[in-house]
């Protein structure tokens, strides 16, 4: 897929201040708010600042900062959000076959329930 960032998508438009969020978690490079559709009692999406598509491209061309940063945060909001003890998911949607709908890169942390195994 391209990797060609697109500054209409929704979570640029975000990052902007053009669109409210339900902000969880803030730093200089990583940004983590509430899924407007959750599919879980935790349902948190992280994104970095930077202008990255896919979770590849992120770790391609990001600083050892911004990445650090990133799965720091991650880490952070799975313990504040007590989701650790009975187990989450965290997964990066890219591209088409993963039917990525907003091409910025992001990772959802998700639990507070069973999951059940992933199949797809
Ligand atoms: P995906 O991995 O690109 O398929 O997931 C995009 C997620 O972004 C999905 O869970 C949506 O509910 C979520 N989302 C959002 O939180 N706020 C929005 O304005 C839009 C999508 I559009």
């Amino acid at each position: 897929m391209t990797h060609e960032y697109d500054d209409t998508n929704i979570f640029a438009r975000i990052l902007r201040g053009e669109i409210p969020n339900d902000t969880v978690a803030e730093t200089d490079h990583t940004l983590a708010f509430n899924d407007i559709t959750p599919q879980a009692p935790v349902h948190v999406l992280v994104i970095p600042k930077g202008k990255y598509v896919t979770y590849d491209d992120f770790h391609a061309k990001a600083s050892d900062a911004e990445i650090v940063d990133f799965h720091r945060t991650c880490a952070r909001i799975c313990a504040e959000r007590g989701i650790v003890a009975d187990g989450y998911r965290a997964i990066s949607n890219a591209g088409r076959n993963a039917v990525q709908e907003v091409p910025h890169f992001h990772q959802h942390l998700i639990g507070g329930r069973s999951l059940g195994r992933m199949l797809a």
